[in-house]
């Protein structure tokens, strides 16, 4: 049983006996997992404004100059892997174009991004709809797909919440997706096959290159190379959304590459929006044992000494300012530590009051189903599952709808 059903398991049983809440420990692959508050080790965090040789940012500028570009730096080397510098050339081949898909309310765009480098070749496909009603060039929304592709059918047999497409068009957005394994398979014995094995193969020799993750987060920019060139689409207000696993990926790709406008994180869990310091649900120990080819191998090393990690992810939130960024928890998702995402946001907000002083957040998480829109930093807790749904897209529409109209 791989973790994720197990947990669903454990979480079918505590509610059937009716004590979701009582269980405070698990023990999964030889490890206790904490569900318990009152164990949460006390713990300091790396402070976000304070560079490695002591002196404390006061200032956009020194944000942007020195701390951004270290902090940076710091997770390539020891959690997500150095990214490539270049490629050689990258073309766009639209394979298909239906002017009426959606009963006439949308542009069905199917695309394949070619990258070369060093004589070799990889296609990344891109589907995309674009509303007929725009009069403008359309906002988009690109969800990072780590699920099944049929989530995303162009045809529109299936139709799936986790990419509920009708709903987006209806309201103005273009929406796109890719699928992590085309650009890696989301498999540790063959994830290498793609952007890694076919162009940046250097990166599997050294302990510190891309893997999984940095590997579909440097998709994520290629897709973005797309929409610069497409008319019909806003490039200046393409977002960001992954779920889980792809909510790790769309922060990190959205700290890397300052075109994404917004950024959308569902139930990123560890080494996504939850602070890894907290060991509540999920740890960086367990994240390594079971998912070591999504992130660096240096990544390794702190397994059993998370509190000498030089970042935690309050700092990778703190890299999407000023840019508006949203994370989402689910109630029945506690491995993926829905107090300590909440948490890292509040300690990103020293970086985002540089730009925006007036930014407030309370000091404990909202209620469930209560999500917060306008502060740059929005959140929702809702009721349920580890999952991206309705519920969390329509949020994500109306903090864009807020967030693009104050600008
Ligand atoms: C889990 C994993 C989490 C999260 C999740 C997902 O099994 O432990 O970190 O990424 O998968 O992607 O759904």
């Amino acid at each position: 049983m791989n973790v994720f059903n197990k947990y669903i398991a454990v979480l079918c049983f505590l509610s059937f006996c009716g004590a979701a809440h009582a269980q405070k420990t698990d023990v999964f692959m030889g490890e206790l997992v904490n569900y318990d508050e009152t164990k949460v080790p006390q713990y300091i965090l790396p402070d976000v404004l304070r560079t490695t040789n002591g002196r404390t940012v006061k200032t956009k500028t020194r944000w942007e100059k020195d701390r951004r570009p270290e902090i940076i730096s710091l997770f390539k080397q020891h959690v997500y892997g150095q990214m490539p510098g270049k490629f050689d050339s990258i073309r766009f081949e639209l394979n298909r174009e239906v002017a009426n898909a959606m009963e006439g309310r949308a542009r069905l765009k199917e695309v394949t991004v070619h990258i070369w480098n060093k004589g070799k070749q990889l296609g990344i496909p891109l589907v995309l709809f674009i509303p007929n009603s725009a009069k403008q060039p359309a906002p988009v929304f690109l969800l990072i797909n780590n699920r099944s592709k049929r989530n995303t059918d162009p045809d529109r047999a299936m139709k799936s919440t986790f990419w509920p497409a009708e709903m987006l068009i209806e309201k103005g957005y273009a929406i796109a997706s890719f699928h992590v394994g085309d650009a890696a398979p989301d498999k540790k014995d063959s994830y290498q096959h793609g952007v890694l094995d076919q162009l940046y193969p250097e990166m599997l020799d050294n302990e510190d290159g891309m893997k999984a993750i940095g590997a579909w987060a440097w998709a994520a920019s290629r897709m973005m190379d797309y929409f610069e060139t497409d008319q019909a689409i806003d490039a200046k207000k393409v977002a960001l959304v992954g779920h889980s696993r792809g909510g790790k990926t769309s922060l990190w790709a959205g700290a890397l590459d300052q075109r994404f406008a917004m950024v959308f994180s569902s139930c990123s869990g560890s080494t996504g929006a939850s602070l890894a310091r907290r060991q509540y649900g999920e740890t960086v120990s367990l994240i390594n044992k079971q998912f070591g080819y999504w992130f660096a191998g240096n990544y390794k090393q702190y397994s059993n000494r998370v509190n000498d990690l030089p970042v935690d992810q309050h700092m990778l939130i703190a890299l999407m300012a000023p840019r508006p960024v949203y994370t989402t928890n689910a109630a029945e998702d506690r491995w993926a530590d829905p107090r300590g995402s909440y948490l890292s946001l509040l300690n990103a907000l020293p970086v985002y009051r540089l730009y925006h002083p007036g930014t407030v957040l309370a000091a404990e998480p909202p209620a469930l189903n209560v999500p917060i829109l306008n502060p740059p930093i929005g959140y929702h807790f809702r009721k349920g599952i580890h999952d991206l749904n309705v519920y969390d897209w329509e949020n994500f529409v109306r903090f864009a709808d807020y967030h693009y109209r104050l600008k």
